[in-house]
């Protein structure tokens, strides 16, 4: 139906009249969303089956990606993509009389994650699909995503994500693979025939029901699976609580919200680690769920469960999940009989685990009480493993008591999820060559000291298929007209461009397509903020989470110093800029939404100042979702990368500036370091202290920085103006901010780096007024960008920890 326009056009007017009972006429978008949404799910339906036969039939090695976060987006455009229909529903549409941008504005953003870990997962598994790897998503279906921003006097406020408040298109509810989870109650022990068998008794049942989202491939042949797991209370209220009369009935109404709460919200937090109930109860639940269904599954195989390592395969994204671990101990030995040693020995080959960062306050510790009340017959399975493995180190290092307490599992009445799941795992990532290094030779060296073999580094990627083809359709068909469609398979290819970046009429080309996005970019600006966006200023854009080392802090007082200086010389000579930014912060986080307060407060004074008219505008883009980055990212003409040397361990967003051809400004951190080792200091802008430096000032100290403070005269003027005038109040609100930097001593080196990112700064307003050269810059960079395609790192993934090779359909 999708062939050509003209039966595209029919199907589509005829299956609207079918289900709207209404003529074309007179649909709203919605309704031209909703019919279309459910065609093409329907219509990929035969393939998703056909893939799911035969994975079985073949019986294929499955992935399954364990994640508490799928920052998924939008699903239409990529989806019509995928299935290669884009251009057919498009034109079809537009003769129609709609408009397919105006379509897909339609669709709710599932927000079902916080930032680059949730991004990540969401790029993967349209890579695993694409690549015809048999990797499926398993993950909770909150019913409120990541908060809606509104910025309110320049204060974030956070409202509901009510995403699913129109039908979700995308997902089958699937009642007929429902499974229960059990929480609270205790453990019976008991000794048959000189064995120990544990039974779960007086436990709180929860209903999982699957939300299963099909994964479209870029060959629209394979689709995979995401499922998602939503909590219910079980149907008969009955078999909890006996009669329904009096108090039990509202015993049941209590138990009922408890249960539903399971899956109702998002944690807000990103890299920051929160010891709530509720969350250890959603690990819990997504990790039992998802395991039950995947054995499930594989018990209809008919295989021996020795075999399951050949056959399955569990990742784990960051320690939410992994409770994956004593639980599919648990399964293997209370359900299938199996003794301790091998089903450790299954479990360990079958899970590996991804580590996404080193900050101290994003590592997860469970008070041993909590675990042991929700989870008894869990926690008893993980005291079990904390004990083997603190008995292998007294054999392995015997008298080095220092050594055995920095590496248990429990320690000072807390679980530690890092240990547990590098002791259980036999893979073990970081997520960037310089992260993985941190990761072997500081934070985890104990651990790589014991499982040397066990470490590995998988540079993180992006999707191109979203990030490129999706969000610019312009440079998408330039790079199609200069070296063919290759690329699109094969994106390490596009290093092909390389030899257009000095051709005049390539370089005007990218031009073009850049300007036409600032403008597009610059029209819903103004559609928002009121004011005209010029659009031959510098697009100079910092959008990611809001978080003290990510260092938005350092750009605004990078800012404010170039205000000052307008101020003292009106005529100064620069390349206009206009700043934008875009970030939430966690609703807890204070000083990180004082930050935003001072952001909107320093655009309010500065673009309304007539003395800098012309030369600074900034501006602070409220709600940034995956939606909002597709609109930005294709018109940035400089990417700010420029948090804290070691601490940002990849970061996503410094790709997918890159592949869309703006240049960065960023320090040595992170995957900037791989950028730099292609681009090289001639097509990246780096400044700012290395990591070795400053994990040497945190292990030995000798920063000061009152010192910087006292000596470097720009530093005074814009910390003072943070507490007297122009951008401090009565209420000295950036008094705290004030305070971090000094009292608290600069904990992430702004004031350090501050003279190196100004300096830098005025490089790019050289760099920029040379068109030529910052094309062929710009140029450079997308060439290099397809090395950090997702299919690049999920190919390695596959080859190096999973152990599996595409499935050709
Ligand atoms: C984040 C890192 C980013 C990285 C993404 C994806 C967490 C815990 N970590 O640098 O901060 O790009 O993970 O790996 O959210």
């Amino acid at each position: 139906m999708f062939n050509d326009k003209e039966t595209f056009k029919q199907v589509f007017r005829e299956t609207l009249i079918g289900k709207l009972g209404k003529p074309l006429e007179e649909a709203s978008n919605a309704d031209i969303y909703n019919i279309l949404g459910n065609m093409i799910r329907e219509n990929a339906g035969k393939n998703w089956a056909d893939t799911n036969q035969r994975y079985k039939a073949d019986k294929d090695k499955q992935v399954y990606y364990f994640s508490m976060e799928f920052l998924i987006g939008r699903l239409l455009g990529n989806n019509l993509l995928n299935m290669g229909v884009l251009e057919v529903v498009r034109a079809g549409l537009s003769e129609l009389g709609f408009c397919l941008l105006d379509i897909e504005e339609e669709e709710a953003d599932a927000g079902l994650g916080n930032g680059g870990l949730g991004r990540l997962a969401a790029c993967f598994l349209d890579s695993l699909a694409s690549l015809q790897y048999a990797g499926h998503g398993c993950g909770i279906r909150y019913k409120y995503g990541l908060f809606e921003q509104k910025i309110v006097d320049g204060y974030q406020v956070e409202l509901p994500d009510y995403w699913l408040q129109n039908p979700n298109v995308w997902e089958v509810r699937r009642e007929d693979k429902q499974v229960e989870v059990r929480f609270w109650g205790h453990v019976e022990t008991n000794a048959v025939d000189g064995h120990l068998t544990f039974e779960h008794k007086d436990y709180e049942a929860v209903r999982a029901i699957p939300y299963d989202v099909p994964v479209i491939g870029a060959d629209q042949r394979h689709v995979n699976t995401l499922r998602n797991w939503s909590a219910e209370s079980i149907t008969q209220p009955a078999q909890t609580f006996g009669s329904l009369a009096g108090t039990d009935y509202h015993k049941f109404l209590e138990y009922k919200r408890s249960v539903e709460s399971i899956s109702e919200f998002l944690y807000p937090d990103d890299s920051q680690y929160e010891g709530k109930l509720l969350r250890l109860k959603q690990q819990y639940f997504l990790c039992s769920a998802g395991l039950q269904s995947i054995l499930r599954t594989f018990g209809k195989l008919g295989l021996p469960y020795e075999s399951l390592p050949d056959k399955v395969a569990l990742h784990i994204n960051d320690t939410h999940p992994t409770l994956v671990i004593p639980e599919l101990m648990r399964i293997l030995m209370d359900e299938h009989g199996m003794e301790w040693e091998q089903a450790w020995s299954i479990t360990n080959r079958m899970v590996s685990y991804t580590n996404h960062t080193i900050l101290s306050e994003a590592l997860e510790k469970w008070p041993i009480q909590m675990v042991k009340e929700l989870l008894p017959r869990i926690f008893l399975i993980i005291e079990e493993i904390n004990a083997r493995f603190c008995g292998e180190l007294m054999s392995k290092y015997p008298g080095d008591q220092d050594r055995i307490s920095q590496m248990a599992i429990i320690h000072d009445d807390q679980v530690r999820m890092a240990h547990l799941a590098i002791v259980a795992s036999h893979s073990v990532n970081g997520v960037a060559a310089l992260h993985t290094e941190i990761l072997q030779k500081r934070e985890m060296r104990l651990f790589n000291e014991m499982y040397p073999h066990r470490f590995n580094n998988k540079t993180n990627g992006i999707t191109h298929r979203r990030w490129l083809q999706h969000a610019n359709p312009e440079l998408t068909g330039l790079i199609n007209d200069s070296i063919g469609t290759r690329w699109m398979h094969h994106p390490q290819e596009m290093i092909g461009l390389i030899k257009y970046c000095e051709d005049a009429s390539f370089q005007e080309q990218v031009a073009g397509i850049k300007r036409r996005n600032k403008l597009k970019l610059a029209k819903y600006i103004s559609s928002k903020h009121g004011e005209l966006v010029d659009p031959d200023s510098i697009f100079d854009v910092q959008v990611k989470r809001l978080h003290a080392y990510k260092r938005q802090l350092l750009n605004v007082l990078n800012i404010i110093h170039m205000y000052n200086q307008i101020k003292d010389n009106p005529s100064m000579d620069m390349v206009p800029r206009t700043f934008i930014f875009g970030a939430k912060a966690a609703p807890s986080y204070h000083l990180a939404k004082r930050i935003i307060k001072l952001i909107n407060t320093v655009a309010d004074v500065v673009n309304k100042d007539p003395d800098v008219k012309g030369k600074i505008r900034i501006f602070f883009l409220e709600n940034y979702s995956v939606s909002l980055a597709e609109k930005i990212i294709p018109a940035a003409d400089v990417s700010e990368q420029i948090s804290t040397a070691s601490k940002e361990a990849s970061g996503t967003g410094n790709m997918k500036f890159m592949m869309n051809g703006a240049l960065t400004i960023g320090t040595m951190d992170g995957a900037n370091v791989e950028m730099h080792e292609m681009l090289g200091d001639n097509n990246m802008f780096l400044f700012g202290l290395r990591a070795e430096q400053v994990l040497d000032y945190y292990q030995y100290g000798g920063y000061h920085a009152r010192d910087i403070y006292n000596s470097d005269s720009r530093v005074k003027e814009v910390l003072d103006q943070l507490v007297t005038g122009p951008f401090g109040s009565h209420t000295q609100e950036f008094l705290p901010i004030f305070q971090s930097l000094l009292e608290n001593n600069d904990e992430f080196f702004v004031l350090k780096d501050f003279a190196s990112y100004v300096e830098t700064h005025v490089e790019i307003d050289r760099a920029y007024r040379n068109q030529k050269e910052w094309l062929k810059k710009s140029i450079i960079n997308i060439g290099h960008s397809g090395k950090f395609s997702s299919d690049n790192t999920i190919s390695r993934y596959a080859a190096e920890i999973w152990n599996i090779s595409p499935v050709r359909m």
